[in-house]
């Protein structure tokens, strides 16, 4: 399925892009580059509610959020301080072989669900650069993903992303709304405690 909207284009899904062996060694990456960058509790703007899922980042600019101060792009931890750890080079190479986009991105948020966590249905619209396609990669255990139109009201469709599944949001498609529905437990034995990791890649800034 490359079209889960009739009026949506720009959605593509490559189910499987990463056979076992490339999913295991960017496993790998992640939890090493992780010890760098641990996970933390991402809150809502105002309320300060918690989110379900865990979050990190890899690059020079990751998404976070805070009551204080809600969603942003900043350059450091929000715990450490410190810069992000650097992108792995294998997401960098699924960039540059599938976004269709000059530059490079810039961000690599690391979304860490876990148990019953989710994400409600939500527009990404913290990046300045709106032409820049998204790029996901999917690992662990599947997630039953949600997306709609560019309207809340709009229909929606549910699609399962399984572990190895690459899928890229550019066109009309990037300003969808989408969430995350929950995560089929035990249907991969990929990361050690089960449950699903997804790295979000994303070009922040208009390239000059
Ligand atoms: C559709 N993450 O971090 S990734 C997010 O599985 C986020 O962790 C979900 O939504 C996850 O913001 C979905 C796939 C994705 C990413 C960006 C999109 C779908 C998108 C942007 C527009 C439409
Ligand atoms: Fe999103």
């Amino acid at each position: 399925m490359t079209r889960p909207t009739g009026d949506l284009d720009g959605f593509r899904l490559w189910p499987g892009l990463l056979d076992r062996a490339a999913q295991e060694a960017l496993r790998d990456e992640v939890f090493a580059r992780m010890r760098g960058g641990p996970l933390y509790t991402p809150r809502m703007p105002k309320s300060g509610a918690p989110m379900s899922v865990r979050m990190t980042n890899f690059g020079a600019l990751g998404w976070v959020t805070d009551k204080e101060r809600g969603y942003r792009y900043q350059e450091t931890h929000p715990d450490t301080g410190k810069p992000w750890p650097e992108m792995p080079e294998m997401v960098l190479e699924l960039w540059r072989k599938h976004s269709g986009y000059a530059a490079d991105p810039e961000a690599c948020l690391v979304n860490l669900y876990e148990g019953d966590a989710r994400m409600g249905l939500h527009v990404d619209s913290d990046e300045e650069d709106w032409d820049a396609p998204v790029l996901s990669i999917s690992l662990g255990d599947t997630a039953v993903f949600r997306i709609g139109g560019v309207l809340r009201s709009d229909p929606t469709r549910s699609v399962r992303l399984a572990s190895g599944d690459v899928c890229m949001l550019g066109g009309s498609s990037r300003r969808a709304y989408h969430g995350v529905d929950r995560i089929l437990p035990g249907t991969s034995r990929l990361l050690p405690k089960g449950g699903r990791i997804n790295l979000t890649v994303r070009r922040v800034t208009v390239p000059r």
